[in-house]
């Protein structure tokens, strides 16, 4: 009964992986690295689909085959051949039968060399940014880990070469968050605006049977999604800009004043950025402190404003005459759930 069991999971499992990832050809049983670099890697002469020394080797973990070369310096020209044969090849583009692709080498360097069965599409490091969408739906995709950048189930192909790197899956309903990692590495990251080691990117998927569609622009940096609700992006939130200095900086106004507080939130937010409305509470002066004359001149009544060719927020604070003599700690809390703070002391 258990061994039945097991049988039953592992068709289950084959078949939805096919599912999402299928070829129109048979698996391979080795894929070759076949062209004129081959006679310097190892091989007994060049364009040899049934050489050893230039296979590359499948990772299951990943689904797509892969190996490094020390490949010397040159203008070199290779293809892949499956089956250690010619009669399926892949060139440029991952195109059957396909033109050569072109690989400079200035300096000998170590060279990775990827192949795709699913879509047939082959590159290397050199001629491509080797870019993963690494998050949290990673292990939904066959990955052994969420948030790993070197598990290729979710590598961004660009057979194209227009710079548009694109991945589709299909993920079950539920809320995950994404980044894009270059490298199969996080030491080069970019997240919600294509900023890099920047914020997660959080989107829905409601329906699994609408494929998501990933779109990573290698000259922005910025990842689209499709097929899913994209979160919107978290307020990147610098600080108080001048006249006002973040604590624990005493900013010094004269009691009764409308005190303007400038910031960026990253972009238009809208209005309706505050969780509620900015409250201020009497504390005790700070001793020893920095104290800041606040002296704005800018009019105004109270209240909040965006200036969108300055991308500035402004709120317009109204403090009270009776806080002579007192200093209070002002208090901005933002729907992010992020609270921001400033120090006062007022003269008469
Ligand atoms: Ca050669
Ligand atoms: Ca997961
Ligand atoms: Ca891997
Ligand atoms: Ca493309």
């Amino acid at each position: 009964m258990k061994r039945l069991l097991q049988l039953t999971a592992v068709v289950f499992a084959a078949v939805a992986s096919s599912m999402s990832r299928a070829s129109h050809t048979p698996a391979p049983t080795s894929i070759t690295v076949a062209g004129s670099l081959q006679s310097e890697l190892g091989c007994p002469g060049d364009w040899q689909p049934a050489c050893a020394a230039t296979h590359l080797a499948y990772d299951p973990e990943d689904d797509i085959w892969q190996g490094s070369f020390n490949v010397p310096a040159g203008s070199w020209e290779y293809k892949v051949a499956l089956n250690d044969a010619w009669d399926e090849n892949y060139g440029a583009g991952g195109v059957a039968n396909g033109a050569n692709i072109g690989l400079a080498v200035g300096v000998p360097s170590d060279v990775k060399f990827y192949y795709d069965h699913a879509t047939h599409w082959v590159t290397d490091n050199v001629n491509s940014v080797i870019a993963t969408v690494a998050g949290s739906f990673q292990s939904e995709l066959g990955c052994a880990t969420d948030w790993d950048p070197s598990c290729l189930r979710s590598w961004l192909e660009d057979p194209d070469r227009d710079g548009i790197y694109a991945l589709q899956v299909r993920l079950p309903a539920g809320s995950y968050e994404a980044k894009v990692a270059i490298g199969e590495s996080w030491d080069e990251n970019y997240g919600a605006g294509g900023v890099p080691n920047g914020a997660n990117i959080g989107f829905t998927v409601q329906d699994e049977t609408v494929p998501v569609a990933f779109r990573y622009d290698a000259q922005s940096h910025v990842l689209a999604i499709e097929g899913a609700t994209v979160a919107p992006p978290p307020y990147q939130f610098t600080g108080f800009f001048p006249p006002v200095s973040d604590p624990p900086t005493v900013n010094v106004v004269k009691a009764g004043k409308i005190v303007a507080l400038r910031f960026s939130l990253g972009g238009d937010h809208g209005l309706d950025v505050f969780q509620v409305p900015p409250t201020s509470a009497q504390t005790a002066c700070p001793s020893p402190a920095v104290e800041n004359p606040v002296d704005d001149k800018g009019g105004g009544g109270p209240g909040l404003t965006y200036d969108a060719s300055l991308d500035q927020y402004v709120f317009r604070w109204k403090t009270d005459r009776s806080w002579a003599g007192t200093c209070r700690e002002f208090r901005m809390s933002l729907d992010d759930d992020s609270l921001h703070t400033a120090l006062f002391k007022f003269t008469r």
